[in-house]
């Protein structure tokens, strides 16, 4: 099961792509995305405004799902997929019910956030039996083909005999043929007002990435980059275009075209012209590679994790950054759309080494962008501490203190840290953050916000 929030309908696709592993290795697996299930008079509600009663209403809800899931799949273990810091309290509260309604089913969690939490969720009082770290397919299958009985499986969180928690070295990166197992559609179980063809679609190219920017949990999470094989790409491709998709978004960290597979790739993508394609891709990198070659695979939106414009806060995002003039900048986004691509920016605001100035300045320059239309859309976010990152272990330091505790708050809209100076004083305010986020927001309110290639 996948936590829910109130994002838009995306295929849980990490959850998938593990049962598909699971059942090519002949297990019995299902994937439940909760979010389907929560409706009220047609619509999606979402729980947490704050108050005690929605979230009562939560836990009533969910148990009454989970107990017709459990009555209908019949399953001999629960796993639950926690990827994102917000899901923090969801995920807490469908633990407590699945406690209450099957005591004695295996628990395990797994994802981003719950490998970067794994002590959390083995110490709390309705705990779960393991945590799967990292990539989950491997540890998964050898935990399900055991019987649950741990041995000396690595990449598994636990609690020993006498209570402590044992964090397990992780297994070697998954080979290639072990990341290429196709998606099989199958197995999701959506209820009957949520059908396939009004889901948003994801499709991994590679896993991992080989920067290691403080901000970011790619490298504690998936190691160096590797590619899946082409010919699995392309039928995976091939299964969501039946669905009806016409839109498909990466879930790659970084697309590297600098990759020996990449050619391939952009081989098997031709395939579909039917289908545009969405990626995520470093800004420098982009600056490299054949444009052409690009939007002839028909990936008509790239998405730049370009974060800040200003030198010393690069340097201390770790984010070696290699195109930070602003001419150049300018000549690429040209570029891009000389070659009929769509350019969307992200833009981080709040990270240590940065103050209000210079991320005023990264805020006007993107509006120019804007203006001049070299750029589709700008999405701002306030820094948040993931567990995971280094940028986490600064507040140790005392480069800032955290504003907003609440994990499932960090939605990324609203400040959660403020910058200290080193005598602790506070040196870049929550509302100096807020401004800045503003000066993007008065851009997006002129500009009117664009269709930005399948992803808010
Ligand atoms: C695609 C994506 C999205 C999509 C989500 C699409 C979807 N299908 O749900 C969209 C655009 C909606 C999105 C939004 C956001 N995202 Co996002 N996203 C990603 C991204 C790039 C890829 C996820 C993915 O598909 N990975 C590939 C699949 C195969 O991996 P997986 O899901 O992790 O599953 C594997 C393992 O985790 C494990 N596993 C997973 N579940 C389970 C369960 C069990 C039981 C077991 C055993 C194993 C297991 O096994 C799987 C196979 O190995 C990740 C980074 C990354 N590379 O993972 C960030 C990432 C998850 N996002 C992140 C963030 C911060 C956000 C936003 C908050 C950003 C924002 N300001 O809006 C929002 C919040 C979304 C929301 N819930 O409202 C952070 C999360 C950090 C955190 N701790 O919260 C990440 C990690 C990126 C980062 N910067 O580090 N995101
Ligand atoms: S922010 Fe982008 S380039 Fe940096 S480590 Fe994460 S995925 Fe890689």
């Amino acid at each position: 099961v996948t936590p829910t929030y109130s994002e838009e309908r995306n295929i849980p696709y990490g959850a998938l792509i593990l049962a598909s592993f699971l059942r090519a290795h002949g297990m019995r697996a299902m994937v439940a995305p909760l979010r389907e299930f929560y409706q009220e008079s047609g619509c999606y509600t979402h729980f947490d405004d704050g108050t005690p009663e929605s979230r009562k209403t939560f836990a009533y809800k969910t148990s009454e799902i989970l107990s017709s899931l459990l009555r209908r799949l019949r399953p001999g273990a629960i796993g639950l997929s926690v990827n994102f810091a917000i899901h923090q309290l969801a995920a807490e509260i469908i633990i407590d019910q699945i406690r209450s309604l099957a005591p004695d089913l295996p628990l395990l969690i797994g994802g981003n956030h719950a490998t970067h939490t794994a002590e959390h969720w083995l110490t709390r009082q309705n705990s779960v039996n393991f945590v799967v770290l990292g990539e989950g397919e491997q540890t998964c299958l050898q935990l399900l083909q055991s019987g649950f009985k741990p041995g000396d499986i690595s990449g598994l969180a636990l609690r020993r005999k006498d209570g402590s928690v044992e964090i397990r070295k992780r297994p070697k990166p998954l080979t290639t043929e072990q990341i290429s197992v196709p998606l099989d559609l199958e197995l999701v179980a959506l209820p009957r007002w949520a059908p396939l063809s009004s889901q948003k679609h994801w499709v991994g190219l590679s896993r991992g990435c080989n920067w290691n920017c403080a901000f970011c949990t790619s490298h504690s999470m998936w190691g160096r980059q590797r590619y899946r094989e082409p010919k699995a790409v392309a039928t995976e491709i091939e299964r969501v275009v039946q669905t009806g998709a016409r839109r498909i978004i990466f879930s790659d960290d970084m697309l590297n075209p600098g990759s020996r597979r990449f050619q391939g790739l952009l081989d098997a993508l031709r395939r579909f012209p039917s289908c545009s394609f969405s990626t995520m891709i470093r800004m420098d990198l982009l600056d490299r590679t054949d444009l052409k070659a690009l939007s002839v695979a028909n990936i008509d939106y790239v998405y730049l994790g370009v974060e800040s414009f200003s030198v010393p806060v690069l340097e201390a995002m770790n984010k070696k950054a290699r195109l930070v003039d602003t001419d150049a900048v300018e000549s690429l986004m040209e570029r891009i759309k000389a070659a009929g691509m769509k350019t969307i920016m992200f833009m981080l605001i709040g990270h240590p080494g940065s103050n209000f100035e210079r991320d005023m300045n990264s805020a006007r320059f993107c509006r120019k962008l804007v203006d001049r239309g070299l750029v589709s859309v700008v999405f701002p976010a306030h820094i948040a501490p993931f567990p995971g990152t280094a940028m986490a272990t600064m507040e140790q330091q005392g480069a800032f203190r955290i504003v907003e505790p609440r994990m499932n708050r960090w939605t990324l809209w609203r400040p959660n840290i403020e910058l200290l100076d080193s005598s602790g004083r506070v040196a870049y305010s929550a509302e100096e953050m807020q401004k800045v986020f503003d000066e993007y927001l008065d851009c997006w309110y002129e500009h009117g916000l664009e269709s930005s290639g399948g992803t808010e």
